[in-house]
């Protein structure tokens, strides 16, 4: 935990989501939840946190879906923005902004990043083959033109890269190339068309450098960054499209190119920073001190797809500024597949096979507590994980309610009936009351620092442990029965109880917002906001206790239990494609 410390402040980003689709689980258990949870932690504890999102809403996956509903791109962007908002309040994901990259301003910090890449020499214009539809007269950057990758034979590769093996390859490689837009399936040529690319050769030495100072880094992400820092060469950073941020250049060779989507996505963290600081400071340099402040840490959040555009090339673009800092991590989740019944396999989440399930569906049918307490529980860390029903079910069920709800209302509800609703006043302890008690900070530290550490699924288990241990010992205790003859044990035993209830309230703070509220509601606990300017630790304000005669409310069910039929039903309704 010493490192934190050195911080003065942390700046979070979740990857910006294409505005182009219902975010679904996978996405939330990649970059979303564990951004929120790792935050929701920092608030907590008094420590300076900002948390950057929103749209990703340039690219050819958006003009593609426009085409194909005959719309405009705009409309595409503000139905998948506005749901996406949505979905991601209902879950809790508690972003300080959820900013769009379409919006002017930032266009404008797109354009300061690449002038300022062109006057320091980093980026190039080059002549390049690509491929051209006669009929439909246009160019066809990306997904607009298909056919069989030169690598595996896959034959739906779009123009420049294979979505099945990951190769990249010069359009003329691509085999049998066919025109992907609706009703023009011509027979593609190569035409030259100039753009700009950017050197990140120029920036090997240094990437390398910045790379091995972070030995901490998960071994996924740290491999995938390497492999490219070891062979790095100049990239496009612009295409032949009209739906992008213009080329900042007084050239009549920009006519009809854009910046390319991957350039000013991540630049869109900054933008949505600026705007940050204008809605919440009024202050239109608020957003320098989160990035270029030494003394801030910088931490990404994305599924492993994401982690070359964050762990190289977006670094190396933060380095032709000059004055901004880099990501102090990168924390790149695998993926959350989805468990088939049918064939007792997990298959990868696809929008053909229509078993992703939406985040707009299941908030529909399940609180946000249980759904954000099983995707933390399977998180795809260090490998793969994936959606099962049957696990859904036993795991909120079986952990969340019985272990730790269970035991939070069985206190609760003894003390308020036994003790006129107030923290019993404890005789002596003995060594069960007191290895109890001893080991809540301990507990609390144990979660503390696997969240520091990015271990949300450790975490997750650690939180569990405290209710497991606590309920061996209110069997042990077993204050139903000393009721009946000894008060002053039944008092102790409760006392006891009511301080590792008071533990458990603040650590399911992170984990599950909703009943963290109403159990501190039930102790009249007050529990710290915080938020980018700090504020009070009110994660180790938990160590102090719930004092003896504290007034209790009555109590009630935090996590209500899960119907095994319900469950089923949507289980079988999920398997029908019907969950997307
Ligand atoms: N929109 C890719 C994705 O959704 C992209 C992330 C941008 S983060 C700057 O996987
Ligand atoms: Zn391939």
């Amino acid at each position: 935990m010493s490192i934190e410390k050195t911080f003065a402040r942390t700046l979070v980003t979740s990857a910006l989501p294409y505005a182009n689709g219902y975010i679904h689980l996978g996405h939330i258990a990649g970059a979303y939840l564990p951004a929120d949870i790792y935050v929701r932690f920092k608030r907590l504890s008094g420590q300076p946190v900002l948390y950057i999102g929103g749209s990703d809403e340039y690219g050819v996956p958006i003009t593609l879906t426009a085409l194909k509903e005959g719309i405009l791109p705009k409309e595409v962007i503000d139905r998948y923005h506005s749901a996406n908002t949505e979905a991601f309040e209902r879950l809790g994901i508690s972003y300080d902004i959820y900013g769009r990259t379409s919006w002017d301003l930032h266009s404008d910090t797109t354009q300061a990043f690449f002038t300022k890449l062109l006057k320091g020499g980093h980026i190039d214009q080059q002549s390049m083959e690509l491929w051209f539809s006669e009929q439909s007269q246009k160019f066809l950057p990306d997904r607009y033109v298909k056919g069989t990758c030169p690598k595996c034979g896959y034959e739906d590769a779009t123009g420049d890269e294979c979505e099945n093996c990951g190769a990249q390859y010069a359009a003329h490689d691509l085999i049998n190339p066919r025109v992907n837009i609706p009703n023009d399936s011509s027979t593609p040529v190569l035409r030259d068309s100039k753009h700009w690319f950017l050197r990140l050769q120029d920036f090997s030495a240094q990437l390398k450098e910045w790379l091995d100072g972070h030995d901490e880094w998960r071994a996924n992400v740290k491999g995938i960054a390497n492999g490219w820092v070891s062979e790095l060469r100049a990239r496009c950073i612009t295409r032949d499209t009209d739906w992008g941020v213009p080329i900042p250049l007084d050239d009549a060779e920009v006519e009809g190119k854009r910046i390319y989507v991957w350039f000013d996505a991540p630049i869109g963290y900054v933008t949505n920073t600026r705007q940050w600081g204008i809605d919440a400071k009024g202050d239109s340099c608020a957003w320098e001190l989160w990035w270029k402040d030494q003394s801030t840490r910088m931490i990404h959040f994305i599924g492993k797809d994401n982690v070359p555009f964050h762990a190289v090339i977006f670094p190396a673009m933060l380095m032709g500024q000059g004055d901004y800092i880099l990501p102090d991590n990168v924390v790149g989740n695998e993926y959350l597949n989805v468990y088939n019944r049918a064939t007792g396999k997990a298959e990868k989440g696809s929008k053909s096979k229509g078993n992703m399930i939406s985040v707009r569906w299941f908030i529909e049918r399940f609180s946000r507590d249980a759904i954000r307490y099983y995707i933390c529980a399977i998180m795809p860390e260090g490998k793969d994980a994936a959606f099962d029903w049957d696990e859904f079910l036993n795991r909120y069920n079986g952990e969340l309610c019985d272990v730790v709800g269970n035991f939070v209302h069985r206190s609760l509800t003894m003390t308020v009936k036994n003790f006129e609703s107030k923290v019993p006043e404890p005789g002596a302890f003995d060594d069960e009351d007191r290895a109890l008690l001893d080991s809540l900070p301990v507990q609390l530290d144990g979660i503390a620092e696997s969240i520091e550490n990015f271990r949300f699924r450790q975490a997750s288990e650690r939180l569990i442990d405290i209710g497991r241990r606590a309920n061996v010992y209110f069997d042990g205790k077993a204050p139903w029965t000393t009721r009946k003859t000894d008060m002053v044990r039944t008092a102790t035993t409760l006392y006891v109880c009511c301080q590792v209830v008071r533990a458990l309230c603040t650590a399911l703070v992170p984990f599950t917002p909703d009943g963290a509220a109403k159990l501190a509601g039930i102790l009249g606990v007050s529990l710290p906001v915080g938020g980018p300017d700090g504020g009070d630790d009110g994660w180790n304000a938990a160590k102090e206790g719930l004092p003896a005669g504290t007034p209790l409310q009555q109590p009630e069910v935090l996590f209500p239990k899960l119907d095994p039929e319900v469950v089923e039903a949507l289980a079988v309704e999920h398997a029908a494609g019907q969950a997307t």
